[in-house]
């Protein structure tokens, strides 16, 4: 697989501002928010894309969905919502082949997207 940015952060080679880390993921604040709050999730064990969750280990899969869950409710998102993305592979607009989910609230965002 290839070394991405967020091998780079997971390993502290480069900074990040990172706001939860635990046994399995790693939070952290995304470098071109698009909204007041927007985290971006990694898991521990190294994947591509959401497209690989489905041969993962069940615990792998409960532990990262898990997190991103609890997060959002630790940041104070769940009484007025928030999203979750996954981009997925070049039509779904991803950037870095580290599986990541975004966490994006503090506002109210538009549907559909573009
Ligand atoms: P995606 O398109 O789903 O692959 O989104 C990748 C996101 O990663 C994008 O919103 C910008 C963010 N990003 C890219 N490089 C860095 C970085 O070095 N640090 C941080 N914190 N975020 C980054």
């Amino acid at each position: 697989m290839e070394d991405t940015i967020f091998d780079k952060i997971l390993r502290k080679e480069i900074p990040a501002d990172v706001v939860h880390e635990d046994e399995h993921i790693l939070a952290f604040r995304d470098i071109n928010p698009q909204a007041p709050v927007h985290i971006l999730v990694i898991p521990k064990t190294r994947m591509v894309s959401f497209a690989d969750l489905k041969t993962q280990d069940p615990r792998v899969v409960s532990d990262f969905i898990t997190g991103v869950s609890s997060l959002a409710q630790n940041l104070g998102l769940e009484t007025d919502g928030y999203r979750v993305v996954f981009n997925t592979g070049s039509n779904g607009g991803q950037e870095v082949p580290y599986l990541h989910a975004h966490i994006l609230g503090g506002r109210r965002l538009q549907w559909p997207p573009g």
